[in-house]
């Protein structure tokens, strides 16, 4: 996942906001055509993610650096 790298900034913004409303009935999240803001890994970018992303948003190497994501590069999607 290319959004949780180390630091949450505009340009991670504007890729969370490019695949905000993706869910299985509208651009589902593949492993080929992963989602960039699926902080939870459930398969969409809703309401949840934006909670996570903007709990986190603003943090840098000096501002309560960010560990390596939890899920490595991103989320596994069942692939199709
Ligand atoms: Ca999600
Ligand atoms: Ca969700």
């Amino acid at each position: 996942m290319i959004i949780y790298s180390r630091a949450t900034l505009g340009t991670d913004a504007v890729l969370f906001k490019e695949n905000f409303g993706r869910s299985e009935f509208d651009r589902p999240c593949t492993s080929i055509d992963i989602c960039n803001g699926d902080m939870d890994c459930d398969g969409d970018v809703d309401g949840g993610d934006a909670a996570i992303f903007k709990s986190d948003f603003g943090r840098n190497s000096i501002n309560n650096s960010c560990p390596a994501s939890e899920v490595g590069e991103g989320c596994v999607y069942p692939s199709q």
